[in-house]
């Protein structure tokens, strides 16, 4: 049906009619959309039996990747470029008179997850599929991701995002291979043959229904499998009715909708029941399948790999401990050794917040068979340090898995795991000589780094066709196999010819992101200005606030003198913030509010503008990073576990201002000084200031008129006429001392944009700068990532 143009149309419109019966006339882009989604589905269905048959045949091992949030974004246009059918369905298309771009509107984002944790594991995906990896993923059908943003008078307001609304073409119910779950009820222990069993009483079941959705790899008929479980009535027999309306909606409540805390740990009972109904499901998925293909469960870790993304599906270690003690009535000791090398984890983060406890009080009842196994575990750990550091009451203390009434879950991770690994180079040092520093030196040979990477196909090939050609122009396609090969381009720093087509294509981009701004916010910016970029989570640690205090302090050096000679620049930022979190709800005010004094004053001759875009998410980022000069990616070192927009910005050929966190130290490693803009303090000086204090942010206000000046705009109601507004801003950063030192990096940010500022004006050098990011981001790409899981960690073989 893709074979040329003529059968395409052919087929469309038959398919068309048959399914609505409609005439093409009649017909609305919503119904293309659904017709050319189905039509791919159809296509790709052939390969992804295939694809499982292989895989069994082959009896290879497999991974599973569990994850709490896959933040796949649009999948129409990024599955016609995998299948390398973009071309003939637009031009189809276009003989039809319909635009593909406008029919890749119609579709909603999965908005599955957060933010780089979430978009990482979409990432990861592709990349298994198109290295023909034997991997799939599991995760939840929430029915609703993030939250969709609106910004009313300058506040963020949060509605609930409804990509199901109108159904979902991508994925298949499996209603033959649901699994149930139990919650709550009591443990009965009874002898049989002479052994201890247990069986769970009186629990409440839920049923998980699996909506199978195709991952399709780049010009390979490899097709792998997202799985996620959607939350059920079990069986509503044998309840009066106002039972079955409780029990039907606590249920459901479940898949209902995604917690939308990034790097911040709720302790909700709602969020730990999600947590254990993905693991559980996919679990009983994995040995279910298991068994159907292999007589002994005691072989399972060397057919299976689980990954578990951080610590939210870290309950897998317990649960495969459950199955593997209550079902399949191993010993301990075989259950636990075959635990222990099915599961690797990957930490994301050492803020002190997103590192996750549950009380026992709220996790024994609901789980009370895994509570106790958990138990053991945390038993058997503590006896094992007690023989290697006898009488060490403290660091036993600290390591316990169960200590001061909580659950650790890290601490689960790091002992029933065979591999844990950080995602950027610092951030894995940061884990072994500092945050776990103890269990290292217990499990040397489990740490392991993993530096995090991007999906080029999404973020370069989908989201900049211009400079994609133009690369593949310069210096051939097979950069697109091998993303590594972009550094040919190396070559072409001193070639004008392929410098100004550079310039031309990021003009281009430029001004299609200018049209997208004046039609969401009404605010004209001149596509000649400098962009500059921060788009992320909004987040205290992130620093969005030294980017709008260094934004404010332009703005006073342009009232001062208007004559000043700058760079026209456009400040773009966006970014959601949790709904709970006041502070970073205050900084979205504190954006639009300088936006608005800035935009709106006619005496700074348009010399800056700033720009707050609503709604970030994976589809509006697709226009961004090509459109961006300047990427800033400043959260105070040690803090960032790696980023990965950072990356995405790279890649399109954007420069970095940026700290010495995560990876941007291995982007400038690459690069060198010459090709980035690094300032502020390092991770060992953050830390050590940390650890011994001295630091004192009032110093920094007295002393220096330009941060008094602006902290104080803070308070004198210069952007907002309200007082008492940014208060908790101005508190963060005098009364509680400033915890990530904005006001110390104040001076090396400006003077750094200072540089940004003059090395544009020579844009000679500003694109030969850009060539290098460009040619050196391929080790950036998720493939080189993947294949370094594949070896090192999963031990897992191509299909072919
Ligand atoms: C990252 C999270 C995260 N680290 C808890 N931690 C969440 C933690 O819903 N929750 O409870 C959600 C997300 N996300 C990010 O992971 C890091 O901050 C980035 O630096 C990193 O690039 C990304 C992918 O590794």
């Amino acid at each position: 049906m893709f074979t040329n143009k003529e059968a395409f149309k052919t087929y469309f419109l038959q398919k068309l009619e048959m399914t609505y019966g409609k005439t093409f006339e009649d017909s609305t882009s919503s119904d293309h959309f659904q017709i050319l989604g189905h039509m791919i589905r159809e296509y790709v269905s052939t390969n992804w039996i295939n694809t499982n048959e292989a895989y069994r045949r082959n009896q290879g091992k497999q991974v599973y990747y569990l994850s709490i949030e896959f933040l796949l974004g649009r999948l129409l246009y990024h599955n016609l470029i995998n299948l390398g059918i973009e071309k003939v369905v637009t031009e189809g298309l276009n003989e039809l008179g319909i635009n593909l771009r406008d029919i890749e509107e119609i579709e909603h984002d999965a908005g599955l997850g957060n933010g780089g944790l979430g978009r990482l594991a979409a990432c990861f995906l592709d990349s298994l599929a198109t290295l023909n990896l034997p991997g799939h993923g599991f995760g939840i059908r929430y029915k609703h991701g993030l939250f969709e943003q609106r910004i009313v008078d300058g506040y963020q307001i949060e509605l609930p995002e409804q990509w199901l609304k109108h159904g979902q073409v991508w994925e298949v119910r499996k209603e033959d291979l649901a699994v149930d779950i139990q919650f709550w009820g009591n443990i009965d222990m009874y002898e049989k043959d002479g052994k201890l069993q247990f069986r769970h009483l009186n629990a409440e079941t839920v049923t998980a229904v699996p909506h199978d959705v195709p991952v399709i790899g780049y010009d390979t008929t490899t097709v792998n499998t997202l799985r996620l479980w959607n939350a059920e009535p079990a069986s509503l027999l044998a309840k009066d009715v106002n039972d079955i309306m409780r029990y039907k909606r606590e249920t459901e409540k479940i898949s209902e909708f995604l917690y939308p805390d990034d790097a911040n740990d709720e302790g909700k009972i709602l969020r730990l029941k999600q947590q254990y109904f993905l693991v559980s499901s996919s679990l009983q998925s994995i040995i279910k399948n298991y068994k159907q293909q292999y007589k002994d469960i005691r072989n399972f870790h060397q057919h299976i790999s689980i990954h578990i993304n951080d610590t939210h599906p870290v309950l897998a270690i317990p649960e495969l401990m459950r199955i593997l003690l209550d079902n399949e009535e191993l010993s301990w000791e075989e259950a636990w050794e075959i635990t222990k090398n099915t599961i690797s984890y990957t930490n994301h983060t050492t803020l002190s917040e997103a590192l996750e406890k549950w009380p026992i009080y709220l996790f024994q009842p609901l789980l009370p068979r895994i509570y106790m196994i958990i138990q053991e575990i945390n038993e058997r750990f503590c006896n094992e340090l007690w023989d290697k550091h006898p009488g060490d009451f403290h660091k036993i203390e600290n390591m316990a898995i169960i200590a001061h009434g909580m659950v650790k879950m890290a601490h689960l991770a790091l002992v029933g795991s065979y591999s844990v690994n950080g995602v950027a180079e610092i951030h894995t040092e940061i884990l072994k000589k500092r945050e776990m520093s103890d269990f290292y030196q217990v499990f040397p040979e489990k740490f392991n780094n993993k530096t995090n990477g991007i999906t080029h196909r999404r973020w370069l090939i989908k989201a900049n066709p211009k400079l994609t050609q133009l690369v593949t122009d310069t210096i051939g396609s097979e950069w697109i196999y091998q993303p590594d090969q972009l550094n040919k381009l190396l070559l072409f720093q001193q070639d004008n010819g392929f410098l100004q087509q550079l310039a031309s294509i990021k003009q281009e981009n430029k001004i299609h992101l200018a049209e997208i701004i004046k039609e969401s916010n009404g605010i004209t910016v001149d596509p000649t200005s400098i962009f500059d970029v921060q788009v992320k989570r909004l987040h205290a640690y992130k620093r969005q606030l030294l980017n709008v205090l260094h934004i404010m302090h332009l703005y006073n050096r342009l009232k001062e003198n208007p004559t000043l000679d700058i760079t026209p620049r456009t400040f773009i930022f966006g970014a959601k913030a949790s709904p709970g979190y006041y502070y970073a709800k205050k900084i979205i005010k504190l954006i639009n509010a300088v936006a608005d004094k800035v935009n709106n004053d006619k005496t700074i001759q348009d010399k800056i503008k700033v720009v707050f875009l609503e709604n970030y998410r994976v589809s509006l980022a697709e226009h961004i990073f090509p459109a961006a000069d300047v990427s800033e990616q400043i959260s105070t070192a040690s803090k960032e576990a790696s980023g990965t927009g950072n990356m995405k910005f790279m890649m399109n050929g954007a420069l970095t201002v940026g700290t010495l966190d995560g990876a941007n130290i291995e982007m400038r490693d690459l690069v060198g000084d010459d090709n980035i803009f690094i300032f502020g303090m390092n991770a060992d000086e953050v830390l050590d200031l940390y650890q011994h204090g001295g630091y004192r942010s009032t110093e920094y206000y007295h002393h220096d008129k330009r941060i008094k000046e602006v902290v104080d705009q803070l308070k004198n109601g210069f952007f907002h006429d309200t007082n008492n507004e940014f208060d908790p801003i101005f508190d963060s950063l005098l009364i509680e001392n400033d915890q990530y030192f904005v006001l110390k990096d104040f001076h090396s940010y400006e003077n750094i944009h200072q540089v940004v500022d003059q090395t544009y004006k020579n844009q000679q050098k500003w694109l030969q700068m850009c060539t290098v990011n460009i040619a050196k981001s391929g080790h950036f790409s998720s493939d080189r990532t993947i294949k370094e899981y594949a070896d090192e960690i999963w031990k897992i073989k191509s299909n072919f």
